[in-house]
């Protein structure tokens, strides 16, 4: 395929300030006219040759203002219509008509139907599958959209902007123009025109703008949606309070359909949503839910400024937009949340996909260089990680100059198509700081490491740490530079408080920050009379990995003790890792693994903590997952092993804490209403968490039965499902919890996709034939990304047993139902594929098993771009 380079690009030669769309839709065959006012670019010769992009299009004719075009005049292809000799004035008009077939557009891209309901996804090439265009993300358009459907079929007609006319047509049709008077790139075009039931609202913005909201539904889901409505409310209140940036049209429409290859889609004035992300109250949705629909409400609300009112200059820039939107959302969750515990969910999320992504043969830049399918960069690394460069922009800046540098960034670049380049400017001209090391960041592959070695003094009251950087390699740069890394640290004394003592090399050292800039640094600290407990990496202010010996005894001070949550939080988590690896190393050794019994009081004691807020210990007494534990071993894995031990330590520390987690348990216990807040989540974590741990020995199942039969919402039922699938799978009581659950919510797919899940992650041997006997259940399709997702994305990446059994039963089934996706959505198999990436870190018999698989879903010859360039790449 062909390679995109960032080096290629130039301004095109033509711009496309007015496009006028006009959709006779119908489920077989939907006409677009698209009349295109074409203007050429000042210094481009006239009569340069007009080149536009297409995908898999009927052309069904061609005008150049208002005269058809004859056949020799132009070629088209489904892929490309070319213009070789267009009018030698500066602007001309362009009609083309295009035929297209929502009902059999599998892919997701473009128009398709789903459930009945006519939808698009444009980002980032899937308007070219509608009309012929100038399709990249710098090619700003004002578009008026006219859309024409039966009335039965399709009451509601919607498209981008604010409605200027509505009428009646023959046949039972009717209409609506859309108008949008902001510039924009063909990827934040959008229409939807279906039978939807809407919930309205209004939001009046800080200068009395007042917007009409809506959020469309499937019929009989409307009180599901007030939830979001309420997300969305808040969302447009925070931006005002914290950014000062306002909405900008008279309405604000949100759809939620039921086929969508992600989560949601920021188009301008009519988000479409997956409708996972929409709909939500207590009986169907679980608190984890609740939280995404917060989060992705508000992430594709602020993509009105960060996106829209600013786009990318090129999908290169992908970052520029998505990095600083997840920032955004991130904040706002903390706001409406606990920052701590927000911030701790955070780094788990980061670590689980970011790290082995950075670490593994898909390794790439926040801001690539290249690609072969850009579908294929929506990753971790551009979302995560670009979230994480801008919040240590903030860390180095501080807040009043991190809100300078928004501000300008907003004022200088509103309405144009920026780059990373730009961006970083705007922070460094309002702060007068030199950004340009740290950009690397956006440049350079890999997760750094920080290797940290201290030594005290007590004579002389000196207390020393010693930093060294190292970046691994990743393909194509073997070579890598020398970052800037802010990290934030703290000296807790043995009153657990901080100790306030001056740094020697001041330089380095600002508000609680090492400025790490060179390959080595040595930090002495002066009147450090008792030695400290080192916290390290305090709110995870970078995203690196440390190689640090720290005394067990300093990690449980830490643990119980260190000011900043998020590094005690990392403190009982290193403990916890420390401990599996030995128990790994144990069980491979044919050995019993064993666990400190400090560690394994401790957690009781953390559990009892009424300090602390019951969704921080929730956290605190989670294990790392197999895979965190995989991730931190790094090479030879035998997830058997990893398992077994993990089991070991939940057994010990269940055995050992046993009377404090009953006691806790039902003190717990909720009885008041249910309420989707934060604080009342936590309680229900850390209840089910407890709940985890209370299900070994005598009457086991017991008590997840009760809290299954006695549920009053979808969180404690689901997770008592869990404990019973996962620890009794084959027991009567597991097995009837599963058929009760079954009967409940056979008809609710959302519901339904939390069963799936729960099964494709039963542990073991056994769940290869589960998983497969499950994609024949009258409920699941390989069509839908939301079921495909549910039980096939989850078996491959959460259940580290089932998917990588030696035999590689797990991976030859993968392979053949990849393969199997691929031929109706190409997208979601090839993000399906990334299940296998760290093939090469397995031990050598699965390794070698996961090489087969691999080459058998290479094997194709008409496989997909996107199929394609993940597996070369995976293999290379
Ligand atoms: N911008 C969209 C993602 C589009 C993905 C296309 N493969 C959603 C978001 O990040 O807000
Ligand atoms: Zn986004």
């Amino acid at each position: 395929g062909q390679v995109f380079r960032i080096e290629d690009y130039r301004p095109s030669d033509y711009l496309i300030p007015q496009t006028g769309l006009t959709f006779a839709l119908a489920p077989e065959e939907t006409i677009v006219t698209a009349q295109l006012e074409i203007e050429r670019r000042e210094g481009v010769a006239p009569g340069t040759p007009l080149r536009l992009e297409g995908d898999e299009l009927a052309l069904l004719g061609v005008a150049v203002d208002g005269e058809p075009l004859d056949a020799s005049a132009y070629e088209a292809t489904s892929q490309l219509l070319s213009i070789p000799r267009p009018p030698r004035s500066s602007r001309f008009t362009l009609t083309l008509v295009t035929k297209v077939d929502p009902s059999r557009n599998s892919s997701l891209m473009g128009l398709f139907r789903s459930n009945g309901v006519y939808c698009t996804q444009c980002e980032p090439e899937g308007f070219r599958r509608i009309t012929y265009f100038v399709d990249r993300p710098d090619m700003l358009s004002v578009y008026t959209v006219r859309v024409e459907a039966g009335e039965d079929e399709a009451p509601i007609l919607l498209s981008n902007g604010n409605l200027v006319e509505t009428g009646k047509l023959e046949r039972g049709r009717h209409f609506a123009v859309w108008h949008d008077p902001f510039p924009k790139p063909s990827y934040l075009f959008a229409l939807v025109a279906g039978d939807l039931a809407v919930l309205h609202d209004e939001f009046i913005t800080a200068s009395g703008r007042k917007v009409a909201l809506g959020i469309h539904v499937e019929h009989g889901k409307k009180e599901r949606a007030s939830y979001a409505m309420d997300a969305l409310k808040r969302s447009m209140k925070w931006d005002e309070d914290i950014f000062g940036l306002e909405y900008d049209l008279d309405v604000f429409n949100i759809v939620a359909v039921s086929d969508f290859n992600m989560g949601a889609m920021e188009n301008k004035g009519l988000n479409v949503f997956n409708d996972k992300y929409v709909l939500a109250d207590e009986a169907t949705a679980t608190d984890a839910d609740f939280a995404n629909i917060e989060a992705i409400i508000a992430h594709e609300y602020f993509h009105n400024w960060t996106g829209n009112r600013i786009t990318c200059r090129d999908w290169f820039q992908l970052c520029l937009k998505e990095g600083l939107t997840v920032f955004r959302d991130h904040e706002f969750s903390a706001d409406q949340r606990s920052r701590a515990v927000k911030r701790i969910a955070e780094v788990r999320t980061l670590r689980a996909h970011q790290f082995p992504e950075d670490q593994g043969p898909l390794a790439h830049p926040v801001r690539p260089r290249r690609y072969r399918e850009i579908n294929n960069f929506y990753t971790a690394t551009v979302y995560e990680k670009g979230s994480e460069v801008v919040r240590m922009i903030r860390t180095i800046l501080g807040p009043d100059d991190f809100r300078k540098g928004m501000n300008l960034y907003i004022t200088r670049h509103d309405g144009d198509a920026a780059t990373i380049e730009d961006f970083v400017k705007a922070f460094e001209d309002a702060s007068g700081k030199d950004l340009s090391q740290f950009a690397l960041w956006y440049h350079q592959a890999g997760t750094p490491n920080l290797s940290v070695s201290t030594a005290h003094d007590a004579e002389r009251g000196e207390f020393r740490i010693e930093i060294e950087q190292s970046v691994p390699p990743t393909p194509s740069e073997s070579r890598k530079r020398l970052m800037h890394i802010p990290l934030a640290f703290g000296l807790v004394g043995p009153d657990g408080n901080d100790m306030q003592p001056a740094a020697v090399d001041g330089a380095t050292v600002e508000d609680g920050v090492i400025h790490l800039k060179k390959r080595r640094h040595v930090v002495r600290f002066q009147g450090v009379k008792e030695r400290p407990s080192l916290s390290l990496n305090r709110g995870f202010s970078a995203p690196i990995t440390l190689s640090v010996e720290q005394k067990p005894e300093d990690l449980l001070f830490l643990a119980r003790k260190d000011s900043d949550l998020v590094a005690r939080w990392q403190a009982s988590t290193t403990l916890f890792t420390q401990a599996l690896i030995q128990g790994f190393r144990a069980v491979r050794g044919q050995k019993q693994a064993v666990f400190d019994d400090a560690l394994v009081e401790a957690i009781g004691e953390i559990a009892a903590d009424a300090s602390l807020e019951p969704a921080y210990r929730a956290l605190a007494l989670t294990l790392p997952a197999e895979a965190d534990i995989a991730r931190e071993i790094g090479s030879h894995i035998d997830p058997d092993a990893i398992f077994i031990a993990r089991e070991a330590l939940s057994q010990a520390i269940a055995q050992r804490n046993a009377g404090v987690f009953a006691t806790l348990y039902e003190g717990l216990d909720g009885g008041a209403a249910f309420s989707p807040d934060a604080e009342s989540a936590g309680r229900r974590a850390l209840r089910n968490v407890l709940l985890d741990y209370l299900a070994v020995g005598e009457g086991a199942p017991d008590l997840a039965v009760r809290q299954f039969e006695t549920a009053t919402n979808m969180t404690d039922r689901a997770a008592a499902l869990t404990v019973l699938a996962h620890k009794f799978s084959g027991h009567e009581k597991s097995v009837a919890a599963l058929a009760s659950f079954e009967n409940q919510y056979g008809d609710d797919p959302l519901v339904m996709d939390k069963w799936y899940q729960t099964q494709a992650t039963v542990p073991g041997a056994g769940a290869v034939d589960l998983v497969r006997s499950l994609t024949r259940h009258r409920g699941f399709s390989l069509s839908n990304p939301n079921r495909v997702r549910a039980l096939i994305g989850t078996f491959s990446t959460m259940n580290q047993t089932g998917f990588h059994r030696a035999d590689g039963a797990g991976y030859r089934f993968f392979a053949e139902t990849v393969l199997e996706i691929e031929k109706r959505n190409p997208q979601v198999a090839a993000r399906l594929a990334t299940a296998l990436r760290s093939w090469r870190s397995l031990e050598p018999t699965r390794q070698a098993a996961a090489r087969d698989a691999l080459l058998s879903i290479a094997a194709p010859e008409n496989l997909s771009s996107d199929l394609r360039d993940i597996i070369e790449r995976t293999l290379a």
